[in-house]
């Protein structure tokens, strides 16, 4: 195996723009520190590109941008999203809390919570990135390696079973692989977290367990200097209860066990969803199992996965350089073959077990250890007070009120945890008192549905997400309850472009933003998450949606098969004969409009 250090970033093609600037970069640093204190409002391009291993991303707001469009070229107004990270979205009240005064003191008055159980702040200005970052560290929390080239937040099934060792046991193994995969540079400490009236080098008060700044070292031991040529995401999860989409990460853990106790895990490898519909190479591709491991073999086993693709992975075209296509241009036996020659041993053959169940732990449940746990959903991850919707508001007062545990799902949604049975009526109050509807006042659609960030603020948007797919459930809710389907659970899965940060692509439905106003429709996927969908209409105006979406609910309810989901029944029907059918059906029902 190569030295993290010595490693060409391309052997044989020209490095990206981005290898040369993280090359350059003294481990991430580059010209930071100096171009944060320079008066402009944002960073220059390679900055831009470092940073978002900080876990903050130089944006504008897109509207605003085209509002001060007046014929002449208009001034962006630059400020950062930044992405803080949560292991296993496991977090206290009080970390909540402080995460939403941030939003209000520091950025635009919202949080939102993430498709992979983190946090995001939108719309903090440069001059207040420092104390942002700060202030997250001493929330226990950190903003290293939320965004960039590294491991990403690592995903856990979030549901509090207390009697249940095992999901307790996953957590751990969570905390242990994040600190494990977590980088170790130093730069970050020295940029944001030197003391604010000083300027020496001195730890701000607390930090989360998983970094260790005293330990930090101007070497990488596991990434090198170049770090990993993408993303790399990691999530565990439960064969009856896939809530974090393990097939859609570059590496899944599913946790084999038996009557309270962790066998192992099935390693699960390659899987991913962001295309480019231009670009006939890229692809959406499910992880694929690769073996099985025993509880004190998972740092190991995923070290080694890192490292092969630190030293295979595509660094001359980022298109392409996600773990799915190494594995795809080395083919499965030998990347496998690969993995164990850097895992120092050969891998056991995969337990028979698979992904059974999914779970979004979204309502009222015992723990198991005489309290209880509530899953609250939270629409499209977002926390905001709006008009009579007051739900930041509301969050606050059950936080200090209550003081709970708390879970972010990867659903975008929060679970509040160990609260006393007399609890749940106070939650409702809580609730109805600021304008926010109960988990079980929701439809179960708008309950299994979930859209990405997109407009204003996502510079990769082509189409609306967040902000349109509540109109479009609110107009397919009646439809659905005419058809007598309103208690089918079913996955619906929006997106501002074909990055697919809400995992469309093995959804039931997924609606995939292709230009404005107009999206693409993927039928066939499924609850459980291990099928990817399939393209059924292209450039669908917004507006057809609704009709659309319910015609091939029509189709579903006349010809399903016994307790057939919606998409086992698409997948067995087909895209073409649900079209035929669905077509048919909508000409028919425009006929007699
Ligand atoms: Fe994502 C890029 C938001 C989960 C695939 N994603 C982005 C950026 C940073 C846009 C950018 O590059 O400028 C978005 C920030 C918008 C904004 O204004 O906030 C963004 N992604 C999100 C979040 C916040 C969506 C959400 O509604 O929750 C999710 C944050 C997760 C987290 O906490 O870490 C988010 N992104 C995902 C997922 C789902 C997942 O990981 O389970 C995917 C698909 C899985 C995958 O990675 O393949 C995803 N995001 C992408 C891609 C396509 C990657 C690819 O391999 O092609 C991009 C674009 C890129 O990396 O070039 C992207
Ligand atoms: Fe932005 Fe596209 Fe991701 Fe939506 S799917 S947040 S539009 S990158």
């Amino acid at each position: 195996m190569a030295d993290a250090d010595s490693i060409d970033p391309a052997p044989s093609a020209k490095p990206s723009a981005v290898e040369v600037a993280k090359a350059a970069s003294n481990y991430l640093k580059g010209d930071i520190p100096s171009e944060l204190v320079d008066g402009n409002p944002g960073f220059g391009k390679g900055s831009v590109q470092l940073l978002k291993n900080h876990g903050t991303y130089q944006q504008d707001d897109r509207e605003t941008r085209k509002k001060s469009a007046d014929g002449k070229k208009s001034e962006r107004q630059i400020s950062f999203m930044i992405r803080t990270v949560v292991p296993g979205g496991k977090l206290t009240a009080d970390q909540l809390l402080a995460a939403i005064d941030m939003g209000d003191e520091l950025g635009n008055g919202t949080i939102r919570l993430t498709t992979r159980q983190a946090i995001q702040h939108h719309g903090v200005v440069k001059g207040d990135l420092k104390a942002f970052m700060q202030r997250v560290h001493t929330n226990q929390l950190t903003t290293l390696a939320a965004c960039g080239d590294v491991e990403r937040n690592i995903m856990c099934c979030p549901a509090p079973i207390k009697g249940d060792p095992v999901r307790d046991e996953m957590q751990k193994k969570v905390d242990e692989l994040a600190r494990h995969l977590a980088p170790r540079t130093r730069a970050y400490y020295e940029i944001w977290l030197t003391d604010p009236d000083t300027g020496e080098k001195s730890r701000v008060a607390g930090g989360p367990e998983t970094i260790d700044p005293a330990g930090a070292a101007e070497e990488e031991p596991i990434y090198g200097r170049t770090y990993l040529p993408r993303k790399f995401k990691t999530a565990f999860a439960l064969p009856e209860d896939n809530c974090t989409d393990i097939y859609a990460n570059d590496l899944g853990f599913l946790t084999i066990h038996e009557h309270g106790t962790i066998l192992g895990y099935n390693v699960l490898a390659g899987g991913g969803m962001g295309v480019t519909p231009s670009a006939a190479k890229t692809f959406p591709a499910l992880a694929k199992r690769l073996g099985f491991v025993p509880p004190e073999d998972v740092c190991a086993i995923a070290e080694a996965i890192v490292k092969v693709q630190r030293d295979f992975g595509n660094r001359s075209d980022r298109k392409t350089a996600r773990l799915k296509y190494t594995i795809h241009t080395m083919g499965l036996d030998a990347f496998r073959a690969k993995v164990e020659e850097y895992f120092g041993k050969p891998l056991a053959p995969c337990h028979p077990d698979d992904v059974h169940g999914f779970d979004d732990h979204i309502g009222w449940y015992p723990q198991g250890d005489g309290r209880f746990f509530y899953g609250l959903n939270v629409e499209n991850g977002r926390v905001h007070d709006t008009g009579t919707f007051r739900l930041k508001t509301a969050l606050r007062r059950i936080l200090r009120d209550l003081a709970p545990g708390v879970r972010i799902t990867a659903h975008q949604s929060l679970l509040f945890t160990d609260l006393a049975v007399t609890d749940r009526e106070r939650i409702a109050e809580i609730l109805h008192a600021h304008g926010v509807k109960t988990s079980e006042e929701i439809s179960t659609l708008r309950r299994w549905s979930m859209a990405c960030v997109a407009l204003p603020t996502c510079s990769l948007a082509v189409a609306e997400s967040e902000r349109v797919l509540p109109g479009l459930i609110d107009s397919l809710e009646p439809e659905v309850a005419k058809l007598g389907l309103s208690n089918d659970a079913f996955t619906v899965r929006m997106t501002g472009c074909p990055n697919a940060c809400a995992r469309p692509y093995n959804s039931d439905i997924g609606i995939v933003g292709r230009t404005a106003g107009k999206y693409t429709i993927f039928l066939g996927g499924r609850l459980l998450g291990n099928r990817l969908n399939e393209q059924y209409k292209d450039v669908v105006p917004f507006e057809d949606l609704s009709q659309e979406i319910t015609a091939v609910l029509a189709c579903y309810k006349a010809e399903r098969h016994g307790d057939e989901t919606l998409g086992d029944f698409c997948h067995r029907k087909g895209v073409e004969g649900v079209r035929t059918w669905a077509d048919q059906w909508l000409a028919g029902s425009r006929g007699h409009g």
